[in-house]
């Protein structure tokens, strides 16, 4: 009897030579570009070593439990926790799923994590050879956590072709018992937005209800992805997704690491949440690249991630005049 495997558990497994030689064959770069253009996901069985994982995780731990304590300590009052004096990760927590984002030490700033040699081929295929990353974070979802709504991750696309990657790295067994990302497979880029603003089909915004994306999404095939500690998942954030809840104890955590075309601004993380000038000066070149445009004051995006975080930060601030508040809204544009 034959056991028909499900085309879309089908991915990418890596190969003792890709393994000696560091790369993905041309065969399987193709095949990951294909699959990540037309079908919206491809997963790299293996990307991370056994070693890095298990380190990634211990280190992980410790940050989350960290991150309730101090979540505690606020008494739920805020959801956003910014840089604790010694050295804590920024994080925020909505409805028992946290996004931490790490500091870039350690096994944490490791090019295998940031800038993985296999997935390399695959990205710079997609985003060209000069893209960025944005942020380095975290997805945990903990007991108590709620489906979310499906929801893109990013604008739509106008060119034919997404404009950023997510990349998440399992840290332990992501499972279909554990919290599973649910996708909508499909490429993202032929989807256009008019539709769905016509029929309030409200395309982001995961926390809140949208009953007309779930009757809508329900006559669509999903898949809940099942990852192995180490498999590394390469998404278009342009792919229908929501995080599911998780019934067991342990929180299920995987990284998630934002890249985008160098053309292309994306608003959300912030690369200074993972690293300042004295980490970043100690990341290995191939990682450091990643942000430079960050700390370049030639370039575009150095001048609007400061000004995304001036905004950030009078926002934030209470008891501001009408004046400034107008002035932030007109600035926020
Ligand atoms: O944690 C997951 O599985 C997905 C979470 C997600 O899509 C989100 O928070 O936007």
């Amino acid at each position: 009897m034959s056991i028909r495997t499900d085309p879309l558990d089908l991915n990418i497994i890596i190969s003792d030579r890709e393994r000696r030689n560091g790369t993905l064959s041309i065969e399987n770069t193709q095949l990951g570009v294909m699959l990540l253009h037309a079908r919206g996901y491809v997963v790299l069985q293996g990307a991370i070593p056994e070693s890095l994982v298990t380190e990634l995780y211990a280190r992980f731990k410790t940050m989350y439990k960290d991150n309730v304590q101090r979540l505690h300590a606020e008494g739920h009052r805020t959801r956003f926790i910014g840089e604790g004096e010694n050295g804590h990760s920024v994080f925020w927590e909505k409805n028992s799923r946290f996004r931490i984002f790490p500091k870039l030490r350690g096994p944490f700033a490791s090019p295998q994590v940031v800038r993985n040699s296999f997935a390399e081929s695959i990205l710079s295929e997609t985003l060209g050879t000069d893209y960025y990353c944005k942020f380095v974070s975290s997805d945990t979802c903990a007991k108590g956590a709620i489906t979310q709504a499906p929801h893109r991750d990013v604008d739509f696309y106008d060119e034919d072709t997404a404009r950023g990657c997510y990349v998440n790295i399992a840290l332990m067994h992501c499972g279909l018992h554990n919290g599973p990302t649910e996708v909508w497979p499909g490429g993202s880029h032929l989807w256009r937005s008019d539709k769905f603003f016509k029929f309030n089909l409200r395309p982001f915004g995961e926390d809140t209800a949208n009953p007309a994306m779930e009757a809508f999404v329900s006559h669509l095939p999903s898949k809940k992805l099942e990852l192995q500690p180490g498999d590394l998942l390469i998404r278009d954030p342009g792919m229908w997704h929501r995080g599911t809840p998780n019934q067991t104890d342990e929180p299920r955590t995987m990284m998630t690491i934002g890249y985008f075309r160098k053309d292309y601004y994306y608003e959300y993380g912030d690369p200074f949440f993972s690293i300042d000038e004295e980490i970043y000066k100690d990341l290995d070149p191939s990682v450091q690249e990643l942000f430079a445009p960050f700390f370049n004051m030639d370039d575009w995006r150095y001048w609007k991630l400061r000004k995304s975080q001036a905004i950030r930060y009078l926002k934030r601030r209470q008891n501001l005049s009408a004046p400034l508040r107008i002035g932030i809204r007109w600035l926020a544009g």
